[in-house]
């Protein structure tokens, strides 16, 4: 009975010593930089959910659109008796909308490193589409590069939605298209959703949102190494940054230390100064060139790239 509390516990402490060694690399570290993945904890993902309800970030709802209007022709392109892989547990509005129109899927398999997410999403996707097979995968699916023997059957649809491409540099979304092409296999199809390159000013507004959600979703970093790593960061001494770097094609985001400061972490002292930036996240935009350059580096080639009337954000079928 025990056992798997016991298993639980153990990998809670593991994810702590894996977050407090990239904490303290990426202080020490010049500039300073912590891994976006690090966002994620229980308050950040439910800010992360709040982000996407924001007037001002456009991504969400119009990737939804999009997939509303062009389910049937990804219904088309897949074809009958494929296998809908999806990169992330996908309980979303959207998820659900390839469901509908893949009427005869042969499974449906979500990758998510959190078992908790895969198995809620697993249990009302079954309940919901109660003829359609679920097969979850618990897994880091930025590293994966095989399913599990015997798991789903016909040609494999990745889906990866939400330009969570664009939060990893140029080598790293290669290296990532390279895996889910061997994932996927040579007969496979990529469903990859992309942020476009717009005007600064619409980009800069996603980004620095007049509630200041993102700015929390930001800080709620330093409210985490507090309270994970006996950290005493002081919120108020420090602000969100968000600019789009047109040059590089990227919004970048940074925590700012207001003033000249010393903080510990995990035991160590960091000295900051008025302006110094923790780096924590890219957010890359696309154009329709990059998007076939990427494709190509990464070992699949563009069969349709759908937007919308404001040509906002794509979402590819990649072959
Ligand atoms: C998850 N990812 C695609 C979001 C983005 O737009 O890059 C993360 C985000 N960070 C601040 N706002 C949204």
């Amino acid at each position: 009975m025990n056992a798997p509390l016991l298993a639980v516990h153990e990998a809670d402490v593991a994810d702590r010593e894996e977050f407090r060694r990239a904490v303290l690399k990426g202080l020490s570290a010049s500039p300073r930089a912590i891994p976006a993945k690090y966002l994620y904890d229980a308050r950040g993902s439910a800010l992360f959910d709040a982000i996407c309800e924001l007037p001002e970030y456009y991504p969400t709802r119009t990737e939804t659109a999009i997939l509303r209007q062009r389910s049937g022709d990804i219904a088309r392109l897949a074809g009958p008796g494929c296998t809908l892989v999806e990169y992330g547990s996908g309980s979303s509005v959207k998820t659900r909308l390839l469901l509908d129109a893949m009427r005869e899927l042969a499974a449906y398999v979500p990758i998510d490193i959190s078992r908790h997410h895969l198995e809620m999403t697993a249990s009302r996707l079954r309940r919901d589409y109660p003829r359609l097979t679920v097969d979850p995968v618990c897994a880091d699916y930025m590293e994966l590069q095989q399913l599990p023997q015997g798991t789903g059957s016909g040609p494999r649809v990745g889906f990866f939605p939400g330009s969570t491409i664009g939060n990893l540099t140029p080598d790293e979304a290669v290296a990532f298209l390279r895996r889910a092409r061997r994932l996927l296999g040579e007969t496979g199809a990529l469903v990859l959703g992309m942020d476009l390159k717009k005007d600064p000013q619409r980009l800069h507004d996603a980004y620095n949102d007049s509630a200041g959600v993102t700015a929390q979703f930001s800080l709620n970093l330093l409210r985490r190494m507090n309270r994970e790593l006996e950290a005493n960061f002081d919120r108020a001494s420090f602000a969100h940054d968000a600019f789009y770097n047109s040059a590089e094609g990227r919004i970048e985001i940074y925590i700012r230390s207001l003033r000249d400061q010393v903080v510990t972490v995990a035991g160590r002292r960091f000295a900051f100064v008025a302006g110094e930036g923790i780096h924590t996240e890219y957010s890359y935009k696309f154009d329709e060139v990059g998007i076939s350059r990427m494709a190509r580096r990464g070992g699949f080639s563009v069969r349709e790239i759908w937007t919308d009337p404001s040509r906002l954000f794509a979402v590819a079928y990649l072959v």
